[in-house]
């Protein structure tokens, strides 16, 4: 049965087209620098806001017209798994990501759970021999069920500690069986409320446990994906350990964990930080933890998690350009992981939803790969460091001074001539080059 009946394939018509069923600017084959934008790009489908969701919010109930909606229980769950691949196909995604109880439902032990999940995870992976669309990650969801109220791998129950080992120990099984190229974990209420009945230091020490033996039953399988830290500042909970990637690297070198992680950063989530994007694009590409990325975007004027999809050229712009200066994603990719607005409760806006996060990223590429290839941001950074260069400066950076040396350049020098950072002159660039894209 053929769930979006009315959607054909979603192609690339250019910038002039006025079919809102096709891409303006995203042109998978197309060549940017030396790979083409779909080899750069690796987009994901979020399983759970796409086929899962139902547009609530915490005022309202569920919007979302669906064509698996007259299901229930398993019935439905398979309906999803044949819709997800219609929706895969027709958007030509090469990726998508799951919790496990996006794709099957849960039963009343964990042991019903996972045979359901053993049944579903057949099916996916039956349609995935002849799919294109690869599996970019999964996860366990330890955040939905009461259980997890009070945190799962920093849980103040050791019992839920270990319903959560249990459910990471599927997920990592599920990930080797569909070949996942990523496992993640977000700290879904990782975090505490109040310190007054935290035990913070207990908490951490057992979250690195969890993650060491995570990394070693993964090991033992022979799953090779790249492990994922996914940091949040808040939401639900009012403190979450995994704040921001300066945080979360600091927790990974304190536990000795940060051979064997990457970061897969969140828009939304760094404006939540009060981060920019590309901030923490940043952070973590210079350490060499940038994993993947869940493209979506924020409101400004809200204080929460909106999960919106990326349309704002600027910011996929600078985030292009840091993922290029990283040499791209490697194994990671971008994961939708926002919701189409509760009243687009349609199933077509589902495809114009993508269609326009798609094509915001493909001008972000676009745009990146010109200013890198001009160099004219580059250059002005040169200029503003060109002190470190030699004398003095090129001491500093080699690490080949001291304090002594720094106060004896320093005693006598006249007035410093500090320059412009030119601002302005920068940003007024950045709308050239998106304007002329
Ligand atoms: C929640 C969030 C999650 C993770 C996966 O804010 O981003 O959906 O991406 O658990
Ligand atoms: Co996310």
């Amino acid at each position: 049965m053929a769930y979006f009946k009315n959607i054909s394939a979603i192609q690339y018509e250019g910038a002039q087209s006025e079919n809102p069923f096709a891409f303006k600017y995203y042109n998978p084959k197309e060549k940017i620098g030396n790979q083409t934008m779909e080899e750069i790009l690796r987009y994901g489908i979020a399983y759970w806001h796409t086929f899962t969701g139902d547009g609530g919010d915490p005022f309202g109930a569920g919007t979302a017209k669906r064509p698996w909606d007259h299901l229930t229980g398993m019935d439905q769950a398979k309906a999803r798994v044949d819709a997800a691949f219609e929706f895969f196909e027709k958007m030509n995604a090469p990726f998508f990501c799951f919790h496990d109880i996006d794709v099957a439902p849960e039963g009343s032990t964990l042991r019903e759970s996972n045979k359901n999940l053993d049944e579903i995870v057949a099916m996916i992976k039956d349609y995935m021999k002849t799919s294109n669309t690869k599996l970019l990650w999964n996860t366990a969801n330890m955040f939905t069920h009461p259980r997890f109220t009070h945190g799962a791998g920093t849980s103040s129950h050791a019992d839920v500690y270990a319903y959560a080992a249990a459910k990471v120990k599927k997920g990592l099984e599920v990930g080797k069986e569909l070949g996942a190229e990523n496992y993640v974990f977000w700290g879904g209420r990782e975090g505490y409320e109040t310190l007054l009945n935290t035990d913070m230091k207990l908490e951490l020490d057992n979250l690195a446990k969890f993650y060491h033996m995570g990394l070693d039953y993964a090991k033992e399988i022979g799953f090779d994906a790249q492990f994922l830290i996914e940091p949040k500042p808040k939401e639900p909970t009012t403190h979450q350990y995994d704040f921001d990637v300066a945080t979360a690297t600091s927790f990974l070198y304190q536990y000795g964990l940060q051979d064997h992680f990457k970061f897969n950063i969140e828009a939304n989530h760094a404006t939540l930080a009060g981060h920019t994007f590309e901030h923490e694009l940043r952070t973590a590409r210079e350490s060499g933890m940038l994993g993947s990325v869940d493209a979506n975007q924020g409101d400004l004027l809200l204080g929460w998690d909106t999960d919106e999809f990326p349309t704002d050229l600027y910011a996929t712009t600078l985030a292009m350009y840091e993922i290029l200066k990283n040499g791209g994603l490697g194994r990671g990719g971008l994961n939708f992981d926002a919701k189409v607005r509760r009243g687009s409760f349609e199933a077509d806006d589902l495809f114009h939803a993508h269609v326009a996060g798609m094509d915001a990223f493909a001008v972000g590429l676009r745009v990146a790969q010109k200013m890198i290839d001009d160099q004219f941001f580059e250059k002005i950074a040169a200029d503003r460091y060109s002190t470190f260069k030699s004398g003095i400066g090129e001491k500093i950076v080699s690490g080949k001074t001291n304090f002594k040396e720094l106060e004896s350049h320093a005693l006598d020098l006249g007035e410093i001539d500090v320059k412009s950072g030119q601002l302005e002159k920068i940003k007024a660039r950045i709308n050239q080059y998106l304007l002329n894209v």
